[in-house]
């Protein structure tokens, strides 16, 4: 650490996607005397060039490397000492799960043991699993009052959440056994900048500005819970410092949409007629309606979300219109070339 002092070191996995970059963006800004450490093994989801405001910020530290590499954790975390652990890194799209699960149970599962054995032999104040809504599996249309609460029983549906759900289980074994200190947030379906152009709402609106069409699986009346992804970030910085060991929190914020509700707001604001829409084959497996009770987390930690689906739809809309060139080197592929290109003759010197 170059003889810099610094208050907390903060290890954050999956720091080049998209809920992790926007959290390496919050924790910088908001704690000017924390180190945050970045461990990413940029697969097809990272993208470096998202993280290079902050790549030459002193209290910032990028690492290329896959969790599950055990001799690279170990030594990374005898190196740096680390106070938190926050692991985002994962595979996280359910359509590719359902054509490859091998990847998912790999990262997902093993890999969160890999960093807990590490978090173990050299001791940490707390490690946070970034968790998901989708391990309670899904609820009934028709019972709109019925919502997850960190209760609800474990019931997965895709070989996605199946890991994740996985994961959760090991995390609050090794509390039990190991003491390891632990949480775990399992937050709803987040949107904003960053999100890559795979996932519904960034697929649409890149595709609506190219007039192309639009998939919606089956009729589109899944209900998604959408969450602006900086309020998911103000509730893990909470349960980070403030959350009690062991426990379970819930994150979401109350916006229920069905996916067409949301595809026809896109259009709305982009100004692009609804011809576009096409369904297709519904989703193996799909999950009709996620709804997340975040009460405990309200009650406990005083969280609150802050951003309306109806303004973070407008301004995530803003985003992709503003930062085209950087979804457009995505769909190009020239986002892949981007390591190599700024990094691939300085290896080893990103720290
Ligand atoms: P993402 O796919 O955008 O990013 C994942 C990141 O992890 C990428 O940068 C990727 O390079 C990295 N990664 C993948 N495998 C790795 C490995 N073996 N070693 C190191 N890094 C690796 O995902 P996201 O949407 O930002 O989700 C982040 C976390 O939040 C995931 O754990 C996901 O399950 C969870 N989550 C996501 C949502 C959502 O709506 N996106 C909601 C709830 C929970
Ligand atoms: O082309 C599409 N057409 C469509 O109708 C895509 C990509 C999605 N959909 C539907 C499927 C879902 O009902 O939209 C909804 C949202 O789909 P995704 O963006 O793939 O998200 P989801 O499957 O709900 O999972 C997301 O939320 C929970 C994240 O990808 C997970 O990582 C997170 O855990």
């Amino acid at each position: 650490m170059k003889g810099v002092e610094y208050l907390m070191n903060v290890l954050v996995t999956g720091g080049a996607g998209f809920i992790g970059s926007n959290f390496v963006f919050y924790m910088l800004n908001k704690y000017p005397d924390y180190r945050i450490v970045c461990l990413d093994l940029l697969t097809y989801a990272g993208n470096l060039s998202t993280l290079e405001p902050v790549m030459a910020n002193p209290n910032f530290r990028f690492v290329k490397g896959d969790i599950t590499d055990r001799e690279l954790v170990t030594n990374l975390f005898k190196e740096e000492r680390f106070n938190y652990v926050v692991n985002f890194a994962a595979e996280s799209h359910v359509d590719r799960s359902i054509e490859d699960p091998g990847v998912f149970l790999k990262t997902n599962i093993l890999g969160t043991q890999v960093l807990m054995d590490a978090s173990r032999t050299y001791g940490v104040k707390r490690f946070h699993q970034v968790s998901t809504d989708e391990v309670y599996g899904d609820l009934p249309l028709d019972k709109t009052d019925l919502f997850f609460t960190e209760e609800t029983p474990i019931h997965t549906s895709s070989p996605y959440s199946a890991s994740k759900a996985a994961a959760d289980l090991l995390v609050q074994a090794y509390n039990r056994t190991f003491n390891l200190p632990i949480t775990i947030s399992r937050c709803s379906n987040n949107y904003g900048p960053y999100q890559f152009p795979e996932k519904l709402i960034p697929l649409m609106i890149s595709r609506a500005l190219k007039d192309d069409s639009l998939p919606v699986y089956g009729k589109g009346q899944n209900v998604r819970d959408w969450l602006y992804v900086e309020d998911h970030c103000t509730a893990i910085d909470l349960i980070l410092h403030r959350g009690k060991d062991g426990e379970v929190y819930n994150i979401g914020g109350h916006n229920e949409r069905t996916n067409l509700e949301v595809v026809k707001t896109i259009l709305k604001e982009l100004d692009k007629p609804a011809s576009l829409i096409t369904y297709v084959k519904d989703r193996a497996g799909h999950d009709m309606r996620y709804a997340i009770d975040p009460s405990k987390t309200k009650r406990e930690l005083g969280w609150e979300p802050t951003t309306l689906f109806d303004d973070g739809i407008k301004q995530t809309i803003k985003w992709y219109l503003d930062n085209r060139s950087w979804w457009e080197n995505i769909i190009n592929g020239d986002y892949q070339k981007y390591y190599t290109r700024m990094y691939g003759s300085r290896e080893g010197a990103t720290t």
